[in-house]
Order: structure tokens, then C-alpha cells, then sequence
């Protein structure tokens, strides 16, 4: 499960790593089969988010409340990476199923998860891993990156509210000075694939505008160390968790 000092040295030049089949055909679809349950509000737990249609948009910390997803949380397939890139024991900031509905699913604009969390009182230890339970294709909105951007470090971002959810995102004039159209990489693949990617790292989707949705789900691991200073305006626990459950591996 240990990734090689090649893919350690891609992942630290690009900010990001694209793993195919990281996880079985049987895998994803243990995931998928309790994907519904997230989707139609039955456990009123976990915190959703909608698009304007009133189509879900998003289901937090699913890996609180269900076995297949907690059990995923922890796999050595991913836990094992995590340590070896934040280099020392963790803990689950939070989970999220980005759902992107088949014709209904919006945009994410430009930004750089560090964008917010810088926010919650955290410095830039932190990372995601996105897990394909889906197809990722252009036209579904799969994620765009820009590659070695998280070197940039943080850049400036504004609030948005001309999309469905409210969105901290890089600000235009930044935006026009830094990226350049062939630079832009769109992340396409299948379901079961998993991206890992630093918290400063700029990337964005589209619009779903095929008939297929584009499900993943995305973790994100804070080095156990950098947990949360106090702030003024503390976000709940759905989106800054105060669950420092440690993983270290080999446990
Ligand atoms: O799901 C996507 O396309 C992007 C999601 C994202 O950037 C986020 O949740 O911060």
C-alpha cells in the first residue's frame, strides 16, 4: 500500500496524485449500494447541502454514521499514503459526497481548500483524498487542477454567491495574472480511482451537463498536530471537526 519514492516525488512537484483502481469493483460497489441512504435525508445526522434545483449537492461525515464509509476512512490503501506525505499521525477533518446530478450538478470555482481553512485557525498541513464513485468524464464535470499551484502558496480569495452554494474563490484578477488555459489539467477516470491532493492546490469543476452523475467522495486529513486554534468565528462541527480520533499507520 506504500506508495513508491517516484510517486512521493510526483506528488510533492504536481500537488496531486491520480491512483487508478485504488480501490475493487466489489469496493465501490459496497460504497454505492449505501449511497441512497445519504442522499434521501433518512438519517437527518449528517449535514447536507443543496443546489438551487434542490437536488443534493453534498453529505457530510458520512464516515461517522456508515460502516462501509467509516471502514474506507481508514484504509491502509489510503492511510498509508496520508502518513507517508503529512509525515506524521492524523485525524478526519471531515468527509463529504459531492454528488453532481446528472444534468442538475453545478460548478466549483477556482480555489484552493487552504482558501477557507486558513480560517479555522490551521496552517497548511492538511490534505484530501478524492474517491471516484462515478465515472469522471469533461462532460459530468470531472475536477480540474492546475499542476504544481499548491507551490504558490495561498493566494487571495473572495466570497461568491452567484452559484448555488456560497463559495470562497480565487479572486479574478489573481486568477487572470496565474493560470494559463494549457495549464489546466481535467482529472478524468473511474469509478474506484482516487486522487490525493495538497490543500493548496488550485482546482475547480463544471457543470454536469450529461446524463450520468459524478459521485465522489472526498476526505480530508489534518496532521494531528495542527488542530484548530481558537477563532472568532468557529465554522460547526460538520465542516471543522473537533473528533481527533488519531490514525497513525502501521497502527
Ligand atoms: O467536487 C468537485 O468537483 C470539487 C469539490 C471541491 O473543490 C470541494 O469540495 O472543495
Amino acid at each position: 500500500m506504500r506508495w513508491t519514492i517516484q510517486q512521493l516525488k510526483q506528488y510533492c512537484q504536481e500537488g496531486f496524485l491520480l491512483v487508478p483502481n485504488l480501490l475493487s469493483v466489489e469496493e465501490v460497489a459496497a460504497l454505492n449500494t449505501d449511497v441512497p441512504r445519504l442522499l434521501t435525508g433518512e438519517d437527518s445526522s449528517m449535514h447536507r447541502e443543496h443546489e438551487h434545483s434542490g437536488a443534493v449537492r453534498q453529505v457530510y461525515n458520512s464516515h461517522r454514521h456508515v460502516p462501509t464509509f467509516r471502514n474506507l476512512a481508514r484504509h491502509p490503501k489510503i492511510v498509508e499514503p496520508v502518513q507517508q506525505i503529512l509525515q506524521n499521525s492524523f485525524y478526519i477533518w471531515h468527509s463529504k459526497l459531492n454528488v453532481k446530478e446528472a444534468f442538475e450538478g453545478t460548478v466549483w470555482l477556482w480555489h484552493q481548500d487552504y482558501g477557507y481553512w486558513i480560517y479555522d485557525g490551521v496552517d497548511s498541513k492538511l490534505m484530501s483524498v478524492m474517491i471516484f464513485l462515478d465515472p469522471a468524464t469533461l462532460n459530468n464535470g470531472c475536477l480540474m487542477v492546475i499542476s504544481g499551484s499548491h507551490s504558490w502558496g495561498r493566494l487571495e480569495h473572495n466570497s461568491d454567491t452567484t452559484t448555488s452554494y456560497k463559495q470562497w474563490c480565487i479572486h479574478k484578477s489573481v486568477l487572470k495574472e496565474k493560470v494559463r488555459e494549457a495549464e489546466i489539467q481535467q482529472i478524468t477516470g473511474q469509478p474506484g480511482d482516487a486522487l490525493f491532493f495538497d490543500c493548496n492546490l488550485v482546482h475547480s469543476s463544471n457543470h454536469n451537463l450529461s446524463p450520468i452523475p459524478r459521485k465522489s467522495l472526498i476526505i480530508a486529513y489534518n496532521d494531528i498536530d495542527n488542530k484548530p486554534r481558537p477563532v472568532e468565528k468557529p465554522r460547526p462541527d460538520w465542516v471543522v471537526s473537533r473528533v481527533f480520533e488519531e490514525i497513525s499507520w502501521p497502527e
